[in-house]
């Protein structure tokens, strides 16, 4: 593919959803111009792309795709090696009820500060119940079985972001699964990958690519 043919990705590293949708461009082997975006100090060639001015975004040649669900799911229709695609319709029920519920009382446990009304041994309770149900629910290693499917992917960034809050009160939860689910990403080298460090864009930058060759 020529060099201007290539789609652009906004990104930021640390972001949950900037990381599902790097796991699934990676996956299905989608090379992309990666921009490495910093929050605070939004380059304005994003501003005028983004229409959420949220990472990810990804610009393909006729079409801005602004959510990162959205841009796992372009990637894996381009190419699907391990049929991340393939798995109940309750997946995308499990997806939504983590991007909104969960990632709520991930964000006042994280960010208690923030929220000086909210009671945040309660909101990390809550938490730990959604996350409770979710191993409870698991048929194998993984929600749906003994490999892993898009909604594992998809919600995995977000609960390890919520184990590392604290780790060693997570890690003494007592987890039959959830812990070893965790683990199985974590360590795995499609995530050591997409966490690879790349310095802030700047528009007289040279393109960076990503997946790196
Ligand atoms: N619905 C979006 C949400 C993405 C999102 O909220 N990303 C955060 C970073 S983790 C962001 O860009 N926030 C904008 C900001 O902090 O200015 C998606 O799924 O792609």
């Amino acid at each position: 593919m020529k060099k201007s043919e290539m789609p652009i990705l906004y990104s930021f590293r640390r972001c949950p959803y900037a990381i599902r949708a790097r796991l699934a461009l990676l996956v299905a082997q989608q090379t992309v111009v990666l921009r490495e975006i910093v929050l605070r100090d939004k380059p304005k060639e994003f501003l005028n792309t983004s229409p959420s001015e949220t990472v990810p975004c990804l610009v393909l040649k006729d079409e801005v795709i602004d959510e990162s669900l959205d841009i796992m799911i372009w990637a894996l229709k381009m190419k699907d090696p391990k049929n991340w695609l393939k798995m109940p319709d309750n997946g995308y029920e499990i997806i939504k009820m983590i991007d909104n519920e969960f990632k709520d009382l991930l964000d006042k446990t994280k960010y208690s500060t923030r929220y000086a009304n909210e009671d945040v041994t309660e909101n990390r309770k809550f938490a730990v119940n959604i996350l409770i149900k979710l191993e409870e629910s698991m048929r194998g290693k993984y929600l749906f079985g003994d490999e892993p499917s898009l909604c594992d992917i998809a919600i995995f960034p977000f609960v390890r972001q919520f184990a590392f809050i604290d780790k060693a009160f997570f890690d003494n939860l007592g987890w039959r699964k959830l812990s070893a689910w965790l683990d199985s990403f974590i360590e795995s080298k499609l995530f050591i990958e997409c966490q690879h460090k790349f310095k802030q864009w700047h528009p007289a930058d040279l393109e960076v690519h990503f997946p790196l060759k």
